[in-house]
């Protein structure tokens, strides 16, 4: 019997990314945009669910980060799902690539066919409610792919993104919803920084999953 696919399967017509694409230009020439595409409800409501309940099932830990000799444990839950040779440094810590679970290679997947997203690795973020957060930092560690772009998609909770130049300080807050996801075009984590900024209303959890392309078996060498 065919196993349901919930939405992942099927040929849905490709979303338009000619628009997003002028759209991208023309950030890239005003030098002072943060150069991101921000596509509403890119997920149906079996894709989030499907994921959702998937989520439940993985391996989240809570590392400790140290800061300034003191330990801390990150004030949300974190698992690096990746290809083989893509372990990850981040934030301080080494972390080891686990298997990719069915849907978010379903994902992983549906981002190469709709908008050619590359990516060897996810790292899915759980933030329990709004007193879970990320500080202000940028996806440029030295193993990430120069010239590729980070996907995020966010499920469940909505929340506050910030977004901020290095250089200007020039901020810009955007709200994530469930099923949105956000395209950070190569060069934006060059200059700008993001943040998930604590929001004490919210009660709900919120999943994040940012695909990152690595290069292989950088950590090997
Ligand atoms: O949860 C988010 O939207 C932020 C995730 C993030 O900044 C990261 O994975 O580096």
């Amino acid at each position: 019997m065919k196993q349901a696919g919930f939405g992942f399967d099927e040929q849905e017509p490709l979303l338009p990314t000619a628009a997003d694409n002028q759209t991208v230009k023309a950030l890239y020439d005003d030098k002072s945009a943060a150069p991101y595409t921000l596509i509403r409800g890119y997920l149906n409501q079996a894709q989030q669910q499907a994921l959702l309940i998937e989520a439940k099932s993985y391996p989240m830990t809570r590392p400790e980060l140290t800061v300034y000799g003191k330990s801390h444990p990150i004030p949300r839950s974190q698992v690096w799902f990746a290809d083989k040779g893509c372990d990850y440094f981040y934030s301080g810590l080494f972390i080891e690539a686990l298997p990719w679970p069915r849907y978010a290679e379903k994902l992983r997947l549906k981002l190469i066919r709709d908008y050619s997203l590359m990516s060897n690795g996810v790292l899915v973020n759980c933030y329990r409610d709004g007193t879970e957060s990320m500080g202000w930092h940028s996806d440029d560690e030295k193993e990430i792919e120069s010239g590729s772009d980070i996907a995020s998609v966010t499920l469940g909770a909505s929340r506050d993104f910030f977004i901020r130049n290095k250089l200007t300080k020039e901020k810009t807050v955007l709200t994530l919803n469930s099923g949105d996801l956000l395209i950070m075009h190569w060069p934006m984590q060059q200059h700008w920084e993001h943040a998930l900024p604590k929001r004490m209303r919210v009660k709900q959890t919120r999943i994040n999953y940012t695909f990152r392309k690595l290069i292989v078996d950088f950590h090997q060498a």
